[in-house]
């Protein structure tokens, strides 16, 4: 992966409206590499055991138009690590953050079936906050890095932010990446106070866009015929810790049976990327 250096305008862009499009950072090597991870994941065939965790898992099949999304494949899959493991990547996002060091909370690996003429919400990605799932960190200083697999707009079903809305703070039931209706939810989490602008993440493939836990963002229809690939690492200060919240992320698991507040996420499930010492 290209070691980027994040300028004061990335990072005055990034504070300003909750996100920031990177350089390409993939060589096109990697991201074929990628692709055909991203095969093997749906195929289940995986380079070693591990806990995955499948969400809305469909057979692999090219027609079904859902959604598909695995957590943790950085477990059973050696070229997603690599990537989401990367100190360029942890020393991005902790310029962004202004934090000393970052590690993995978890990844993500996202398959969004070109829809090819049929009308269809299914593959939509509702308009959520990340921080909305991981009350359980004790900070939402957090940051999301999706990078894409293939040139990325919204003709594919691109992701979308909304400029500003990590000012907002912690939005009461934001963890709506499930509902598909994006019109629905733009009516629940636009009020008066908060004005709505939708901004499309528009990227070449190997592009990573970094928005920060608290930015609403969302994605509609990919209405070509090939499918949306992307890769994700949701990245937190190294320091970060487990506390009690309104709900409990499933990867407070891995942290073993009896996790108490104030403990580190430090053990082997939350690797280090970058610190600055
Ligand atoms: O892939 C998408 O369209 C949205 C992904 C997302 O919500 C995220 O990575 O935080």
């Amino acid at each position: 992966m290209e070691r980027i250096k994040v300028t004061q305008e990335d990072k005055q862009a990034f504070d300003r409206d909750g996100y920031w499009i990177s350089p390409k950072l993939l060589t096109d090597e990697e991201i074929a590499r990628l692709r055909a991870a991203h095969e093997r994941v749906w195929m289940r065939d995986f380079d070693r055991e591990g806990l995955p965790l499948f969400h809305s898992y469909a057979p692999y099949t090219h027609d079904l138009p859902h959604l598909r999304k695995v957590d943790n494949s950085w477990l059973i899959n050696d070229t997603v690590r690599e990537i989401v493991t990367s100190p360029a990547l942890g020393e991005m996002a902790a310029d962004l953050l202004d934090e000393d060091s970052i590690r993995l909370w978890h990844d993500q690996v996202i398959y969004k079936p070109g829809l090819n003429g049929q009308v269809s919400r299914i593959g939509n990605v509702g308009w959520h906050q990340d921080y909305g799932y991981w009350e359980s960190s004790n900070t939402s200083n957090m940051v999301t890095v999706w990078i894409a697999l293939q040139d990325t707009d919204l003709t594919n079903g691109g992701m979308m932010t909304i400029l500003g809305s990590h000012k907002w703070g912690i939005i009461k039931d934001s963890n709506t990446f499930f509902e598909p209706n994006l019109d629905l939810l733009r009516d629940k989490f636009a009020t008066e106070n908060r004005e709505w602008v939708e901004e499309p993440c528009i990227m070449k493939a190997g592009q990573a866009s970094f928005h920060h836990a608290l930015t609403f963002h969302g994605s509609g229809p990919n209405l070509t015929a090939d499918p949306r690939l992307s890769i994700v690492a949701h990245l937190m200060p190294g320091n970060t810790a487990y506390q009690e919240g309104p709900q409990r992320h499933p990867n407070v698991q891995l942290l073993g049976p009896h996790p108490y507040n104030g403990q580190k996420f430090d053990n082997e499930f939350f690797p280090l990327l970058y610190s600055r010492s």
